[in-house]
């Protein structure tokens, strides 16, 4: 760990995608090829096509970056895309309605401390409000779209991360300066994203993301761990870095 400052630390602000959950692997790609096929497109993206993909971040723009570089001559307009993009966002809704995705190792128990410990908690995505409201609900807790004073979402921003946009709409939205804030996210996009907004940045990787630079964040972890575990990040841990 590194990056110890003087300001006392106020809030918490967590990417999404592949931090909270691992909503890539187990949602949004199942989803997309959900769409692909009721659509009637013999599209079918496997696990390492989309590790490749999400190099493109936000659901719309990496649909349009496949077909440029995978369908060239493809007379596809945006209206359809669009619509393609609507039946994945209900696909994948409706799997998170039936409760089966889990959130990441850790996760819920340092978001319960860190309220304990009178922290404000925000979002800071690219994904859409109505994704980021599914998840809270029905992998974390029926209220706890109520415990975020600020979810930064979506289209909200013009330029979507590696971009700093969402973090520092968040970042205005709270109130509050970078310096008293610590940012969660899980990849390299996202990172330098937290990093442009003058965030310190913990990282936890997943399969897509392990092998990526994550050079200046203050640590990189496999995940969040629990207190039975060798090592796991909890509220002391996170007050001593400022
Ligand atoms: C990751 C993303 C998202 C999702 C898809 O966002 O790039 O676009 O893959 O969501 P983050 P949409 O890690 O910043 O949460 O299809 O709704 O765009
Ligand atoms: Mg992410």
């Amino acid at each position: 760990m590194q990056n110890k400052s003087s300001t006392k630390l106020a809030a918490l602000i967590f990417d999404v995608d592949g931090t909270l959950a691992d909503t890539e692997h187990d949602a949004h790609l199942p989803a997309f090829n959900l769409a692909f096929a009721e659509f009637g497109l013999d599209w079918h993206w496997d696990d390492a096509l989309y590790g490749e993909l999400l190099r493109v971040t936000g659901g719309k723009e990496r649909l349009r970056h496949y077909l440029q570089r995978f369908h060239p001559d493809s007379q596809f307009r945006d209206d359809f895309l669009s619509s393609v993009h609507q039946a994945k966002t209900r696909h994948y809704n409706r799997m998170l309605s039936e409760g089966k995705i889990p959130l990441r190792r850790g996760v819920k128990r340092l978001l319960l401390e860190a309220r304990n410990a009178d922290l404000r908690l925000a979002i800071a995505t690219t994904t859409s409000p109505e994704n980021v409201m599914s998840l809270l609900r029905y992998s974390l807790a029926e209220d706890a779209p109520t415990w975020f004073d600020v979810i930064a979402a979506g289209d909200i921003v013009p330029a979507k991360k590696p971009a700093p946009d969402i973090y520092l709409w968040a970042l205005k939205e709270l109130g509050l300066d970078a310096t008293q804030c610590l940012a969660f996210e899980d990849s390299e996009n996202g990172l330098k994203s937290a990093l442009g907004a003058g965030l310190r940045t913990i990282i936890t990787t997943n399969g897509y993301t392990s092998a990526q630079d994550f050079s200046g964040a203050v640590t990189v972890l496999s995940d969040l761990g629990e207190p039975t575990d060798n090592s796991h990040v909890d509220m002391t841990l996170l007050l001593n870095l400022f």
